[in-house]
């Protein structure tokens, strides 16, 4: 398999589920600008969104959407209990949270990396965010992990997400269960390894 990615974005997330589930896979820097592949290649021939992450597989076929990429992944090694299992009601509360991290946190804190973006628009979806932050605050001050003690590939997404907080001054210590949650998951062997390679690639 192979991932393509971007350094700082979402595509972080199935990364360290790779990563967690110890499948092997390679990684592909795409430079978001440009469009093009670190080895050359036109990623929108890739994926015509044009958008990481994507993830390339055996077969030739490409699965885009991080939280479709993520079930896919845990699905392939359902030992590592990454995702419950397709079918069951835990798994459609896990599909209840990636939608919650894809549209209320993913795409609350994207814009504001929109430098044409007005100060006043910033402020109204900021506000917003402070009120998620709020509910994630009360699930994670009762349990470690999002969908319960253990780490899965919900808590791999929203990391990833809400690492981009640093960029816009939203001090996560306002939220101390979020804080700490994001401080032991920044802590995880497979999470320095993925920022690591990210690093590097
Ligand atoms: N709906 C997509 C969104 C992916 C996305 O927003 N990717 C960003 C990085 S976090 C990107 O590559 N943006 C570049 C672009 O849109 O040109 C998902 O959840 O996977």
């Amino acid at each position: 398999m192979k991932l393509y990615f971007a350094p700082e974005t979402c595509s972080l997330s199935p990364h360290i589920v790779l990563r967690e589930l110890g499948l092997p896979f390679e990684l592909v820097r795409v430079d978001n600008k440009t469009k093009k592949t670190a080895d050359g290649r036109d990623f929108l021939a890739i994926n015509p969104k044009g958008y990481v992450a994507a993830l390339e597989l055996a077969g030739g076929q490409v699965l885009t959407e991080g939280p479709a990429i993520v079930q896919y992944l845990a699905d392939l090694k359902p030992q590592a209990e990454l995702a419950p299992p397709p079918g069951s009601w835990e798994r459609v509360r896990l599909q209840e949270m990636l939608n919650f991290i894809g549209s209320e946190i993913h795409a609350g804190l994207a814009p504001l990396f929109n430098a044409a973006l007005p100060e006043q628009v910033k402020t109204i979806l900021k506000e917003k965010l402070v009120r998620r932050l709020g509910l994630l605050e009360t699930t994670l001050a009762q349990q470690d992990y999002l969908l319960g003690p253990q780490f899965g590939v919900a808590d791999a997404y929203l990391f990833t997400v809400l690492r981009w907080t640093a960029f816009f001054a939203i001090d996560l210590v306002q939220w101390p269960a979020v804080a700490a949650y994001m401080k032991d998951t920044g802590a995880r062997a497979t999470v320095k390894a993925a920022l690591a390679a990210e690093a590097l690639a």
